[in-house]
């Protein structure tokens, strides 16, 4: 259940030790609890909104808790959208906790997950998927996700799906019309003008609907898996492209027995590379065990660099096995020890040696190009990166998809209307305009407590 009248409160900052820790606390009697915890040169409740105030929290007995600085925001300038007011602490995680202590005496009551930014989207702070963005930017671990949860936060995506939408919407209003003059047999809207109208919102839904891959990319990164036989130079390529020596090399085959995932960042998108086991039969226990843990990672994986020894050539049979666990364009090959090999035709894929470094730029290339592709989203580009959006684009296309069956089949407008309909309401979900509170909780609910 959503309580938009209760007063909220919990730490902002992560549980530790630090310089600072701030409580946040929102809702229509911060202010009052605030004041009455607060001993400062005036009164919190006669101070005006955006200011900072210092002074000390005192517990109801008047004994000393700590010096504080307190901020206040007041409705509708806050980040809730209601009475804010932060209170900076010393860092010592026994200290917040006894300002919340004293916080929860007094008729507020700890926040839910994400329960800030909630009551900011519920008070029309923010629309749901820049709600979600929030989320995105506190848990961005490179460049290129915190530029694209930025650039949501911004309201590109939502800006782009409320045009769709209420496109969509403006016809619909139309066709509704038509039908409640049904029987006099006006035609408000033209039929191939219809059609041409939902063939244009198709058309910029599947834009949005292609950037899904760019935009996934960007947000999570890149699983890339390291694979192939015994020996080969996996792990010298993971320790290449690391500039560093993480993994144990040797001429012995099978040195890497478990999965080494370390992460590097690529013109700022991270790519999280998995060194495996070489593949190979073995009646070795955890040899065998390292061998399926190679094909797991394959499975997961988003790219694969399928790495092979020039002189020993290229194993089509592992290939094989490979295709069985992940598509075709998911496989860069790579051809290895070229450092070592005099032969003039060294065969297809890319040429490298991770021992000299010879041809690694051409992989990073290769690497950027099969996850990127020629992708070339500008920093204005509406991107999809969250696969509920992605999932509501899909639904929302289809009953366009719909709509266009029941146009050519001339059925009758109230079947357009509930497919258009459809469709709007599938749009609405992305921005929260249409929301069941099971979608909402579910969104919140991976928030952390504070937020
Ligand atoms: N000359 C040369 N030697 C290489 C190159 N890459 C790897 N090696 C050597 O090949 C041997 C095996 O390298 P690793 O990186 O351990 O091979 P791996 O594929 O991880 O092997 P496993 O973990 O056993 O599956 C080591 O002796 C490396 O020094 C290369 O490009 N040139
Ligand atoms: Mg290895």
């Amino acid at each position: 259940m959503i309580h938009l009248e209760d007063t909220i409160t919990a730490m902002a900052t992560p549980n530790g030790v630090g310089a600072i820790s701030i409580i946040r606390i929102s809702g229509n009697k911060a202010i009052d609890v605030a004041d009455s915890i607060f001993k400062g040169k005036m009164h919190i409740t006669d101070a005006n909104t955006h200011t900072v105030h210092y002074g000390k929290v005192v517990d109801a007995q008047n004994n000393f808790i700590d010096d504080v600085l307190l901020t206040i925001f007041k409705a509708p300038n806050s980040y809730t959208g209601e009475d804010v007011i932060e209170v900076s602490c010393h860092g010592n995680p026994l200290i917040g906790q006894k300002i919340i202590d004293l916080l929860l005496e007094k008729d507020v009551r700890i926040a839910e997950p994400g329960e800030f930014t909630m009551r900011a989207f519920l008070n029309n702070r923010i629309d749901l998927a820049q709600a979600e963005a929030v989320i995105d930017i506190i848990t961005s671990r490179s460049d290129a996700s915190l530029r694209g949860a930025r650039n949501q936060l911004d309201g590109l995506l939502s800006n782009s799906v409320s045009i769709l939408r209420n496109s969509l919407l403006d016809t619909l209003s139309f066709l509704e019309l038509e039908l409640d003059f049904s029987e006099e047999d006006v035609e408000f809207v033209a039929k191939d003008e219809l059609l041409k109208k939902i063939t244009l919102i198709i058309k910029k839904i599947d834009e949005l609907l292609n950037s899904y891959r760019f935009g996934r990319v960007i947000r999570d990164g890149v699983n890339v898996a390291i694979i192939g036989k015994p020996n080969v130079g996996k792990s010298s390529l993971l320790n290449y492209l690391l500039k560093e020596s993480r993994a144990i090399v040797s001429s012995t085959p099978g040195t890497t027995r478990d999965v080494i995932r370390e992460e590097i960042s690529i013109d700022g998108v991270l790519f999280k590379l998995f060194d495996t086991a070489g593949i190979r039969l073995s009646e070795d226990i955890i040899e065998k065990e390292g061998v399926r843990r190679s094909n797991e990672a394959i499975v997961n994986s988003d790219l694969v660099l399928f790495v092979n020894d020039v002189e020993q050539g290229y194993s089509e049979d592992l290939y094989d096995e490979l295709r069985q666990l992940t598509k075709e364009d998911r496989i860069i090959t790579v051809m290895n020890k070229i450092d070592l090999s005099s032969k003039s035709d060294l065969g297809d894929g890319i040429k490298i040696s991770a021992k000299t470094g010879e041809g690694i730029d051409n992989l990073i290339d290769q690497m950027k190009q099969s996850t990127l592709g020629s992708a070339n989203y500008s920093e204005k580009s509406a991107i999809v990166s969250n696969i509920r959006h992605f999932q509501c684009l899909c639904s929302a296309r289809n009953s366009l998809s719909d709509a266009i069956v029941s146009v050519n089949q001339k059925y009758s407008g109230e079947f357009i209307a509930v497919d258009l309909r459809n469709a709007a309401d599938f749009l609405g979900e992305i921005i929260g305009e249409v929301t069941s509170e099971d979608v909402l909780n579910n969104i919140f609910s991976k928030f952390c407590v504070g937020k």
